[in-house]
């Protein structure tokens, strides 16, 4: 293959398009569940095609060819959303909604919130597939969990810790588990409010 050439080759501008329709359709489900709650679920929304080089990067590391075939059909997240809520609830009332459409077709779903990673990595992972055959991952989490996602994300690449590796590992797993529980304490008040 060419490498002056898009591994996403000519398809570029549909996954563009795929990428805008889910962004409609999440605002769509926005909008139901804010009228019903009288609170708007979703703090945030992004969405991205996965660039260039992130791709072919990921194609290395999975021991793909860096070809179209591997960046669209084999791996699943050249397009890639997160919904970040503020509660817990939140997250998997918009998963059922997701789940409930009939224009995608949910292929895959990790709930890494009920069963958090060892390192503490909490969100809930679904794979849709498009009638045309295009995947995107959805990634919903709260703000607690995409906070310390990021915290940790930006972590890993900082200079080699030696030997107090395992010391920051568990204490990043404490502040996961500190967050999670927050997150429950927070989910408890919302419920009093809606309830009173
Ligand atoms: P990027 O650049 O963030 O997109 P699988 O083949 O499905 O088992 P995969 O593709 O690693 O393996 O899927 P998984 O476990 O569902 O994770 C997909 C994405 O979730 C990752 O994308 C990260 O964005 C995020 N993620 C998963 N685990 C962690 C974690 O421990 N910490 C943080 N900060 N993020 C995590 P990529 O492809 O790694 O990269």
């Amino acid at each position: 293959m060419n490498t002056q050439e898009s591994i996403y080759g000519a398809h570029r501008p549909a996954l563009e398009q795929v990428m805008d329709g889910l962004r409609r359709h999440i605002e769509n489900i926005r909008s139901e569940m804010e009228q019903k709650l009288s609170m708007d679920p979703i703090e945030h929304c992004l969405s991205r095609i996965k660039s260039e080089e992130s791709m072919r990067e990921k194609c290395r590391r999975n021991n793909l060819p860096e070809t179209t075939e591997s960046a669209l059909n084999i791996l699943t997240d050249a397009i890639g959303l997160r919904i970040v809520c503020a509660f817990v609830d939140d997250v998997y009332t918009i998963r059922d909604c997701l789940k409930e459409s009939g224009e995608y077709e949910v292929v895959k779903e990790k709930d890494y919130i009920r069963h958090a990673k060892p390192n503490g990595y909490r969100s809930y992972h679904m794979i849709l597939r498009t009638k045309a055959g295009y995947f995107a991952e959805i990634q919903l989490r709260t703000i607690s969990m995409d906070t310390w996602a990021a915290l940790e994300h930006h972590l890993k690449y900082k200079k080699s810790v030696g030997s107090r590796a395992a010391l920051i590992e568990e204490e990043l797993k404490r502040c996961a588990d500190e967050l999670a529980s927050t997150d429950l304490s927070m989910q408890t008040i919302r419920d009093m409010i809606l309830e009173a």
